[in-house]
């Protein structure tokens, strides 16, 4: 309880900041999109996402905090107009009805091309509430905005989910990515999926890539998109920008 209203003071103080993890070209690795991710930092040290994105969804704080991470993040992003803007997106957030109204009054209201934003979800919405994602995924789709699945492969989303849904986007959960270390399998898996994604006309990115043996694999598997450590970690707006000045 007691941490519950130290999340919310920190929603609304701004103490919850977003960091920005690169998305490159696979073939040119050149940036074209940048991943928030929300942090927050207190003064006895962070606690992880991990730990605050479930509380906020149980104790219906989700919400205000998934509005607060678009806000920042485009603000960010109006510096940076050349490239896209993932943002991720909660099952919970997903399911309310009101979520697809919300998120284009904050574009109108910032002045922010909805073809540059893509949302990030996971499976599990589709499964438990499968009607209300698709009006939500509907209504943001007909103004531009972007759809990426997220974790794909470290649960039950099928191929067909991609299809139905009319996902843009599929993105290669972590695990899989750490397979390609352990044994010769984990490759097919990856080929046989990406070819899947690819038969579909769906691009794909991955994720999580932490050595360049990895990344080689992927961009022969025909993944057009890669991120991960190796490429970037996320960091904070400032460092960002520095980054795209380097590179230019
Ligand atoms: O940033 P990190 O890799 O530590 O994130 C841990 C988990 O928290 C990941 O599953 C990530 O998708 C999730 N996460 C991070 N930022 C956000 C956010 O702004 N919104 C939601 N819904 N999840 C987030
Ligand atoms: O669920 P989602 O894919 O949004 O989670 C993103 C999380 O993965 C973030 O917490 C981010 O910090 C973390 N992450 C990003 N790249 C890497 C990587 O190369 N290796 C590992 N271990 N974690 C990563
Ligand atoms: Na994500
Ligand atoms: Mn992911």
């Amino acid at each position: 309880a007691e941490l519950e209203s130290l999340l919310k003071n920190a929603i609304s103080s701004g103490a919850i900041e977003a960091v920005f993890q690169p998305l490159v070209s696979a073939s040119t690795g050149t940036v074209t999109g940048l991943e928030a991710l929300a942090r927050w930092r207190t003064a006895t040290g962070n606690v992880s996402p991990e730990i605050f994105i479930p509380l906020a969804e149980r104790c219906g704080l989700i919400d205000a905090l998934g509005v607060h991470m678009l806000r920042t993040s485009i603000e960010h992003a109006k510096n940076w107009p050349d490239l896209a803007l993932s943002v991720n997106v909660s099952p919970v957030q997903l399911c309310n009805p009101g979520f697809a109204a919300e998120v284009i009054s904050v574009l109108q209201e910032l002045d922010f091309d909805p073809k540059r934003l893509t949302l990030e979800i996971t499976e599990g919405v589709l499964m438990t509430n499968p009607e209300q994602a698709r009006r939500s995924i509907d209504q943001l789709k007909r103004v531009g905005i972007k759809f990426a699945l997220d974790d794909f492969g470290c649960g039950y989303a099928s191929i067909g989910a991609l299809r139905q849904f009319g996902f843009d986007r599929m993105k290669i959960d972590r695990s899989l990515v750490s397979a390609l270390d352990e044994g010769a399998s984990g490759a097919d898996v990856l080929r046989a999926t990406i070819s899947l994604a690819t038969a579909l006309q769906i691009p794909v990115t991955a994720e999580g890539i932490e050595n360049s043996r990895q990344a080689a694999i992927l961009r022969d598997a025909g993944c057009d998109q890669l991120q991960g450590y190796l490429i970037g970690r996320p960091m904070s707006a400032r460092d960002i920008s520095g980054k795209l000045r380097e590179d230019a």
